[in-house]
């Protein structure tokens, strides 16, 4: 039987700055994203695409955590069934809910605390109301899967902390605040910024980072910015930094992935298609669809 990869759009900007990502799972429907796939022979289907309910900033928190609980939903019964998925982002506070439903599935399955998360990105989204300087949702993600920060945001799912910073690895670190900093090393989560990955070798550091994952966790998934991919090769996001990973390196050690069957899911965000260059971005995120879960 042939399995067709569920893409889950989350079309939602309104924990962003800027709010066009909101329009990115939206364009990849329209621009066939599944045809494309499947003309790589990758069956893929879009199982929902989420919008956010029309509202004002004073409510943007409630609203942010509606749809996340609505996605949480979603990944919580593909996890439960084995099936593994693709959310496609939107601003990243989507992150709350992709991983909050899978630990729901795994807590379910005698397995909470089993689930490792690699967390590609430039920044460290470990804010929290009381240390952010933006107020925006989507540079809180990681803390809320922590267990830190806003509760409405932390218990979505389960009320018990989604990821044991024991399995939780970052790659391509350049750009954040230091009170994030201190909250990650407080917990001893282990962190690859740029400057590693620069001395060692992508290949070097991910493999490091996939074995430290695979030895802890039972199932792990990818989230992965596409702001930790250098603006050349991906120019279409919200906040851009400089000096990322490279888009072809990362999409060949992203083939590595094939063969882990332990491998839960992939979310894939901040796909801004108001800053892409000659569908730069789009085009790589196909290539890291197929990288991941292609033939
Ligand atoms: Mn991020």
């Amino acid at each position: 039987m042939i399995t067709s990869l569920p893409l889950i759009g989350y079309a939602s900007g309104i924990a962003a700055n800027d709010p066009g990502c909101a329009q990115g799972p939206l364009q990849l429907q329209h621009h066939l994203l599944e045809k494309r796939l499947f003309d790589q022979q990758l069956h893929s289907h879009w199982q929902a695409m989420l919008v956010p309910r029309s509202g004002s900033k004073e409510n943007c928190l409630e609203r942010v955590v509606e749809l996340n609980t609505e996605l949480a939903n979603i990944t919580q019964d593909l996890a439960q069934q084995y099936k593994r998925f693709a959310v496609l982002g939107g601003d990243h506070s989507c992150a709350i809910g992709t991983w909050s439903g899978v630990a729901s599935a795994l807590a379910k399955q005698q397995q909470l605390n089993e689930l490792g998360l690699i967390w590609i990105d430039a920044h460290m989204d470990s804010h929290t109301f009381e240390t952010t300087f933006t107020g925006n949702i989507h540079g809180m993600p990681l803390a809320s899967l922590l267990g830190y920060g806003d509760t409405s945001l932390a218990h979505i799912g389960i009320s018990h902390p989604k990821i044991d910073p024991r399995r939780l690895v970052l790659i391509g670190i350049r750009s954040f605040e230091m009170e994030e900093e201190k909250l990650l090393q407080h917990l001893g989560v282990r962190i690859y910024n740029m400057e590693e990955i620069e001395k060692k070798g992508l290949d070097a550091v991910f493999s490091e980072a996939l074995a430290y994952i695979k030895e802890k966790s039972v199932r792990w998934g990818i989230s992965l910015d596409l702001d930790g991919i250098d603006p050349f090769d991906a120019p279409g996001v919200g906040v851009p930094e400089a000096n990322g990973i490279s888009g072809e390196s990362l999409c060949r050690v992203l083939t590595q992935l094939r063969q882990e069957s332990s491998l839960i899911g992939v979310e894939v965000v901040e796909y801004n298609p108001y800053h892409d260059k000659q569908q730069k971005t789009e085009r790589l995120i196909q290539k890291i669809l197929l990288s991941i879960f292609g033939v």
